[in-house]
C-alpha cells in the first residue's frame, strides 16, 4: 500500500539536479576515507517526529496532516502508522529508526494492557524489519508525557512513581532486545527540579542511578549487548535537569560507578541549550572515550527553545563530522534525526524535503570533514602549536618526572617565554576553504 503516492524514492542525482526530491550530496555508496557515506552516517528517522508530532505549540495545536492516522489509541491504528514509516524509511533510504514505547504502541489504561499492546507492535515491527532490510538504532522508554511523571520517574519522590517507571524500562528493554536494537536511551526530561524548596537533590540522583544500575543488571540478565545512552539536556521541560551537559553527565556515571555502562547521545539543540557548541560537547565527551551517538538537529538563535529543527547549517554538520572521523566513526550509535518540520510545514511531502535535506547537510559535512584532514593543515597547525610538550621539559611534565621546585629553577634560568599566535582568523580562512 502507497501511503505517500506521489513521493518517488529518493536517489542520488548529483548536485546540478534541479528534483527536490533527490539528494545532491548523500550517495550512500560513495567512499569516504574508505567507507561508505551510508556506514559513515548511520542515519536513522525518530519515530516520534516522523509518526507522532502533530506540530503543535505551546499557543496552537496540531496543524500536520497524518491522512492514515484515525487519532485513535488503538493497536490497529499503531500498527499502521508502523506500516506507513516503513514505506518513509524505504523512500528516503534511511537505514534506522529509534523510538520510545509510547510513539510506537497507545498506553492503555492499565500497565498490563500497555504492555501487550507494546508486545503487538514490536511483533510487528519485527516483521516490517526484516521485510524491509531496516535496523533500530535504539530504544527508550516516555518517562515524561505522562502527568504520573510530572515530578520525575527514576527521580520522583513517590516510590510507586519510580517503580512504574523502572516497568517501563523493563518492557521498553524487552522491545528494544526483541528487535535486535544496538542501543537503549535513557534521556530524562522530568529527572530534574522545578525548584529546590521541595527537592532532595542527593536522594534523587541516588535513585535515578539505581534505575540505571538496575537497567544494566537487567541488560545482563536477557542477553541485551546493545549499548547504554544517556542524552543530555540542561531544562525544558524541567527547570533544571541533573544530565545538564557532557561533563554533568560524565560526573554523574563516574559518581555512580556507571562509566563502563553508558555511553553519550549527543543532541545539537541541547548543547545550544546548555550554552555550549556540538562542538564542545562532542569534544568533552571524546575525551572520555564517551561519544556514543547524536541526535541530530539544530536550534534557533532566535528563539531559545528546543526548536528541534533539521540540521542544514553547513559548518555544523562539517564540525561534528570532523569529530566524527576523528574519533573514528560510530560503532553503535549513528544520526538520528531527532528533528521535526516547522508548524507551517504540515503536508506530508514536508517530511520527505526536511530529511533529504538533513542528509544531503551532512554529506557535504563528511566530504567537507575529509577534505580538511585530508589537506592536513589545521591538524598540522595544532600539533606544532603544542609541540612544546613533545620533548625537553614539556614532555617531562607530561610523563609527571618533574616538580615545582625543578619548574621554578628552569623558569629564573630561561627569561621570558615567547608564545606564538593562536591564528585564530587564519585557521576561520582554512576552514572556509574546504566548505
Ligand atoms: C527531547 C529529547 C528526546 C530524546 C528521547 O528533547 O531529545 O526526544 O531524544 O527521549
Ligand atoms: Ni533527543
Ligand atoms: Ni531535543
Amino acid at each position: 500500500m502507497a501511503f505517500f503516492p506521489d513521493i518517488p524514492k529518493i536517489t542520488y542525482e548529483g548536485p546540478s539536479s534541479k528534483n527536490p526530491f533527490a539528494f545532491k550530496h548523500y550517495n550512500p555508496d560513495e567512499l569516504i576515507e574508505g567507507k561508505t557515506m551510508r556506514d559513515h552516517m548511520r542515519f536513522a528517522a525518530a519515530y516520534w517526529h516522523v509518526m507522532r508530532n502533530g506540530l503543535s505549540d505551546p499557543f496552537g495545536g496540531a496543524t500536520a496532516l497524518m491522512p492514515w492516522d484515525d487519532q485513535s489509541d488503538t493497536v490497529d491504528n499503531a500498527l499502521k502508522r508502523a506500516d506507513v514509516f516503513f514505506e518513509f524509511l524505504d523512500k528516503t533510504g534511511i537505514d534506522y529508526y529509534c523510538f520510545h514505547d509510547r510513539d510506537i504502541a497507545p498506553e492503555l489504561n492499565d500497565l498490563a494492557k500497555s504492555n501487550t499492546a507494546l508486545e503487538k507492535v514490536t511483533a510487528h515491527l519485527k516483521g516490517l524489519q526484516q521485510a524491509h532490510g531496516k535496523k533500530l538504532l535504539w530504544g527508550t522508554a516516555c518517562l515524561f508525557s505522562h502527568p504520573r511523571y510530572s515530578q520525575g520517574a527514576g527521580t520522583s519522590p513517590c516510590a510507586d512513581v519510580f517503580a512504574y517507571g523502572a516497568a517501563q524500562v523493563k518492557a521498553a528493554m524487552d522491545a528494544t532486545l526483541a528487535l535486535g536494537g544496538e542501543g537503549y536511551t535513557f534521556w530524562g526530561g522530568r529527572e530534574g527540579y522545578s525548584t529546590l524548596l521541595n527537592t532532595d537533590m542527593k536522594r534523587e540522583l541516588d535513585h535515578l542511578a539505581a534505575l540505571l544500575h538496575m537497567a544494566v543488571d537487567y541488560a545482563k540478565k536477557i542477553g541485551f549487548k546493545g549499548q547504554f545512552y544517556i542524552e543530555p539536556k540542561p531544562r525544558e521541560p524541567s527547570t533544571h535537569q541533573y544530565d545538564s551537559d557532557s561533563a554533568a553527565c560524565l560526573n554523574f556515571l563516574r559518581e555512580y560507578g556507571l562509566m563502563g555502562h553508558f555511553k553519550l547521545n549527543l543532541e545539537t539543540n541541547h548543547a545550544t541549550l546548555a550554552g555550549h557548541t556540538m562542538l564542545h560537547e562532542m569534544t568533552v565527551a571524546i575525551a572520555a572515550d564517551s561519544l556514543g551517538s547524536i541526535d541530530a538537529n539544530q536550534g534557533d538563535e532566535l528563539i531559545g527553545w528546543d526548536t528541534d529543527q533539521f540540521p542544514t547549517d553547513l559548518y555544523l554538520t562539517t564540525s561534528i563530522m570532523q569529530k566524527v572521523l576523528e574519533m573514528g566513526g560510530f560503532t553503535t550509535g549513528g544520526l538520528n534525526f531527532d528533528a521535526k518540520r516547522r508548524r507551517e510545514s504540515h503536508e506530508p511531502e514536508d517530511l520527505f524535503h526536511a530529511h533529504i535535506g538533513g542528509m544531503d547537510a551532512f554529506a557535504r559535512g563528511l566530504k567537507s570533514a575529509a577534505r580538511m584532514r585530508a589537506d592536513g593543515r589545521i591538524a598540522e597547525f595544532v600539533a606544532k602549536r603544542y609541540s612544546s610538550w613533545d620533548s625537553g621539559i614539556g614532555a617531562k611534565i607530561e610523563a609527571k618526572q618533574t616538580s615545582l621546585e625543578e619548574l621554578s629553577a628552569y623558569a629564573l634560568g630561561n627569561g621570558e617565554p615567547a608564545i606564538g599566535s593562536g591564528r585564530q582568523e587564519l585557521l576561520e580562512n582554512l576552514l572556509n576553504e574546504f566548505i
